[in-house]
């Protein structure tokens, strides 16, 4: 076969491969193997050596038509690899602005934050102040200074979770009376505070108890404080956490730091008093423990008894919210499960 119809021929070929071609990668390793230095026509024209000198410029020609066309093809084939390439990128990586956006999860109070600030706003009210106590406490603020000596029975009621001997995780936001007592300066006025915060105690997690909980402590000490003004204050907290209707009563009941002592019940808010589930046929629901502020607790702080006296109270916001809302297990406060927690949407 002569040079000119073997030119032809591997042009064919060329174009066959060309047009199979799937890449810009493909296309370049055709143009090698065609154009290259090693490449099929450079080895045709090898075979010039035996051409007369005749036929040689035609054979050239033919070789220059045969190279500029296959270029060309090639140049065209690579093009459109790379519009097609340069598409199916745009594609993948189109942004579709009509798309909604992610909505994002606006956080909420938790329910129990919820209702120490609802109690806190009633209290600031009435001219209160709020003392935030450490959880961190000394053994001697925790009990001793709240008349709960070394060997006193009432010790063993207060599973409590020790730092050191003397350092404990405090077991009620009662070591916060004493600490504002001896810090406060009667001459400028009576002593009216609360103290909410988290409390710790050894207890066994079930259904109704935590070893982690929260308490607000309240204390008013003033002269002339009488149990009256107690039950006019806790019947106003008992309204506002359950309702207008409410009712409380007191019974006698048992802390070393007030005496006398009281438990408060609140009329049931369910059944309005009739008997029912929540309030075990009883009509009423113990909400909180109360009463006169022991002598021996203002002595202890440097208040002269016989002329200052007053009311303290210690309530269980978690237990309150369980009764509130009809909250079976305690735990559900600690889980952090957003499906129970988004049910305590504030209003307004
Ligand atoms: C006290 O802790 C007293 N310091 C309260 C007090 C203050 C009385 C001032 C008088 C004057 P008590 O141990 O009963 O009392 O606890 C108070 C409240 O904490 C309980 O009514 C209950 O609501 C809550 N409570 C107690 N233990 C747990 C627990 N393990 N988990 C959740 N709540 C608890």
């Amino acid at each position: 076969m002569g040079i000119e119809e073997q030119l032809t021929g591997v042009l064919a070929k060329a174009v066959t491969d060309i047009d199979s071609a799937e890449s810009v990668k493909e296309i370049e390793a055709i143009r090698v193997s065609y154009l290259g230095k090693k490449g099929e026509i450079t080895s045709i024209l090898k075979g010039m050596k035996d051409v007369s000198p005749q036929q040689r410029p035609v054979i050239g020609k033919k070789a220059n038509e045969v190279r500029d066309e296959l270029t060309a093809v090639l140049n065209q084939k690579k093009e459109r690899l790379e519009k097609e390439a340069l598409q199916k990128q745009l594609e993948a990586e189109t942004i579709d602005v009509t798309l909604p956006g992610r909505q994002v999860k606006k956080g909420q109070t938790h329910v129990l934050t919820q209702i120490m600030e609802d109690i806190e706003d009633l209290f600031l009210g009435m001219g209160y102040q709020i003392i935030e106590g450490n959880e961190v406490e000394s053994d001697y603020y925790n009990f001793e200074r709240v008349n709960l000596p070394q060997n006193h029975p009432a010790r063993d009621m207060q599973d409590t979770f020790y730092i050191t001997p003397d350092v404990l995780l405090r077991t009620h936001t009662s070591p916060i009376q004493a600490r504002t007592l001896e810090n406060h300066d009667f001459s400028k006025g009576p002593l009216k505070m609360i103290s909410p915060g988290k409390v710790y105690r050894r207890d066994t997690d079930d259904a109704t108890h935590s070893h982690q909980f929260h308490q607000i402590e309240g204390m008013v000490i003033d002269e002339n404080i009488t149990m009256a003004d107690l039950k006019g204050t806790l019947e106003l907290l008992a309204k506002k956490m359950f309702g207008e209707e409410r009712e409380i009563r007191l019974r006698p009941s048992y802390f070393p730091f007030t005496e006398p002592s009281v438990e408060v019940d609140v009329s049931c808010f369910k059944c309005g008093g009739e008997g029912c589930n929540v309030c075990k046929k009883t009509g009423w629901i113990e909400i909180l423990g109360a009463g006169m502020t022991h002598p021996n607790v203002l002595e202890m702080s440097g208040v002269d008894s016989s002329k200052y006296g007053g009311f303290a109270f210690g309530l269980g916001p978690d237990r309150i919210a369980m009764l509130k809302y009809g909250v079976d297990d305690i735990r559900h406060f600690y889980l952090n499960d957003q499906r129970f927690l988004t049910q305590f949407k504030r209003k307004g």
